[in-house]
């Protein structure tokens, strides 16, 4: 990898400098990940769909960093595999989820938009957009019950604020104050359309206002905005028991899903501009001009990440297809 000097990032969150290696490499790992995964789908192992997280990593690293996951619990939309990766689950078993394998996060039947990991408190991908956001409050509910301060995370895209369900989500969170943290990844497009074409307001955080519910914008590029805005709104969180709103400004790099080539609804320009301020580049920089790591340093991490991901992939290929007696197993009909 090579690093370019980068516009100044907001200061360094109180890292320590093996927490900012920490969150590198966490981030390295989703993008690696990610490039995987979609060589994996060419490769006809996965089946369906694949929404790459690419470009958003600095999101989830700050926001789930911070989380106490003994605790707190996180809900999230179908873009879910860097979030599970964050949360501590193997990526030989995210491979094997994709790959639709037995011994897959979910079993092998939930696929990529279903990952689900109660034992990390993770309480789903979601392929319906929206379909977080009233499970989010009923978590936050159920949590504020409890004596030791627990808080719920869900996470969604700009599209989803054009449901009902996030109507409903954040007048109820409201009403019933539920110590519930919704952070809307604003990422420019739903599918091909972009954000000043779906929503009547162009600051999304506007249309949460309305519900009496506290809220801020948060540079989604930024590791250490991402990381200081998520442990100061945590501890309002934790003594409030209020809901809250994020709207964390991003770009995915890839299209939609895999099948969009995103060629036709935006510019290079505009790729070019967001690729200018990459999260991971971006937090590179800091650590080389800190002096924390160097550049051949962080590319011998890179490469390190990228041999341990493809020893898993190889052993998620290796995995059974699931039993035929668990085709009834764990579904709600
Ligand atoms: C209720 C519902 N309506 C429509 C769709 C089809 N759909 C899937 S993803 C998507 C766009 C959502 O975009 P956004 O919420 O911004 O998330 P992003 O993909 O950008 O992360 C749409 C319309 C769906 N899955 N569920
Ligand atoms: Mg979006």
């Amino acid at each position: 990898m090579s690093v370019q000097p980068q516009p100044p990032i907001s200061g360094a969150a109180g890292l320590t400098p093996r927490q900012l290696t920490h969150r590198l490499r966490q981030m390295l790992a989703i993008r690696e990940f990610e490039r995987l995964g979609e060589q994996c789908f060419r490769d006809g192992l996965i089946r369906g769909y694949y929404h790459s997280y690419a470009g958003q990593e600095a999101v989830g690293v700050g926001f789930l960093n911070a989380l106490d996951l003994s605790r707190d619990y996180v809900v999230d939309h179908y873009r879910d595999h860097g979030h599970c990766l964050l949360l501590g689950l193997d990526p030989e078993q995210i491979f094997a989820e994709l790959f639709g394998r037995a011994t897959g996060v979910s079993k092998g039947k939930g696929g990529s938009m279903h990952m689900y990991s109660p034992e990390r408190h993770f309480l789903g991908g979601d392929g319906i957009v929206g379909g977080g956001l009233s499970v989010a409050c009923g978590v936050g509910l159920a949590l504020k019950r409890r004596a030791n301060d627990p808080i719920c995370v869900c996470f969604f895209g700009d599209g989803a604020l054009d449901t009902g369900t996030f109507h409903e989500s954040m007048n109820l969170a409201s009403l019933w104050s539920v110590p519930t943290l919704y952070v809307c990844i604003n990422n420019l497009y739903s599918m091909g359309t972009r954000v000043e074409d779906h929503s009547s307001l162009s600051q999304l955080v506007d249309r949460a206002q309305g519900y009496g519910v506290k809220t801020e914008q948060v540079d989604g590029q930024d590791v250490f905005a991402t990381t200081a805005a998520a442990e100061r709104i945590y501890q309002y969180m934790r003594q409030t028991k209020r809901p809250y709103f994020v709207e964390a400004l991003t770009y995915r790099y890839q299209g939609h899903g895999i099948h969009d080539k995103a060629l036709n609804y935006r510019t290079e320009q505009e790729e070019a501009q967001w690729h200018s301020r990459d999260p991971i580049q971006l937090l590179a920089a800091h650590l080389i001009t800190e002096k924390i790591l160097s550049a051949q340093q962080i590319e011998d991490l890179r490469q390190q990440i990228v041999a341990e991901l493809q020893a898993k992939v190889e052993r998620a290929k290796q995995a059974p297809q699931p039993d035929d007696a668990e085709l009834k197993q764990d579904v709600l009909a």
